[in-house]
């Protein structure tokens, strides 16, 4: 496995790239899958709670995700290392969405440091293929719906900030550009 470096918008060369509609993916096999294992990788390190292949370079209809404990209803122990329960999403669609909308403050790691509230369908029904190819049907509600809903955006070129006013987007990408240059 290998840590992939993540395109973000202060640089005009990974926008370009991240605004890309991503391709369909013809087969599950084992090149793909080493892709996923690096990209697992990469977002725990940020660290994050999903990532899509584009936001490391690779324009294709994939996403990885780990909610860890934060859809947890029981208590979790002081201290406990989080739990690992990675999902993959492969040519992922969104077959169905609620009327019903929720707000959640998102973030990105592609944009990072900047937080907005976004409103999103609290609910949605999903269709993709999992890490083994095989096709699964479910539906997500809480975080799950939101952070989902976020990273199929990226698949389609579209980051949160474009869901903001104009002014607030640009404002955004500016602040992005001032500290990666103060950095
Ligand atoms: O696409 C990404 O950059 C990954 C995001 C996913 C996300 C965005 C908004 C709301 C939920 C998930 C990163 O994981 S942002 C970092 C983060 C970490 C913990 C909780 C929420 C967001
Ligand atoms: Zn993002």
């Amino acid at each position: 496995m290998a840590l992939r470096r993540i395109l973000t918008v202060d640089s005009t060369a990974d926008l370009a790239v991240l605004k890309q509609v991503s391709a369909p993916v013809p087969a599950v096999d084992d090149a793909l899958r080493a892709l996923m294992d690096d990209m697992l990788e990469t977002m725990y390190a940020a660290p994050g709670i999903g990532l899509a292949a584009v936001q490391v370079g690779e324009p294709i209809r994939v996403i990885v995700m780990d909610l860890g404990d934060r859809e947890a209803t029981e208590e979790i122990p002081e201290g406990a290392e989080p739990t690992r329960n990675p999902t993959y999403y492969v040519n992922p669609e969104i077959v169905w969405s609620s009327e019903e909308t929720a707000p959640y403050e998102e973030g990105c790691l592609s944009v990072p440091e900047i937080f907005e509230e976004v409103e999103r369908p609290a609910r949605v029904k999903l269709r993709y293929l999992n890490y083994n190819g095989e096709q699964i049907e479910e539906d997500a509600d809480g975080l799950y719906a939101v952070c989902i809903q976020h990273e199929m955006d990226h698949l389609q070129g579209v980051l949160f900030i474009d869901h903001l006013s104009r002014l607030k987007r640009d404002r955004s990408i500016a602040k992005v550009k001032k500290a990666a240059k103060a950095a």
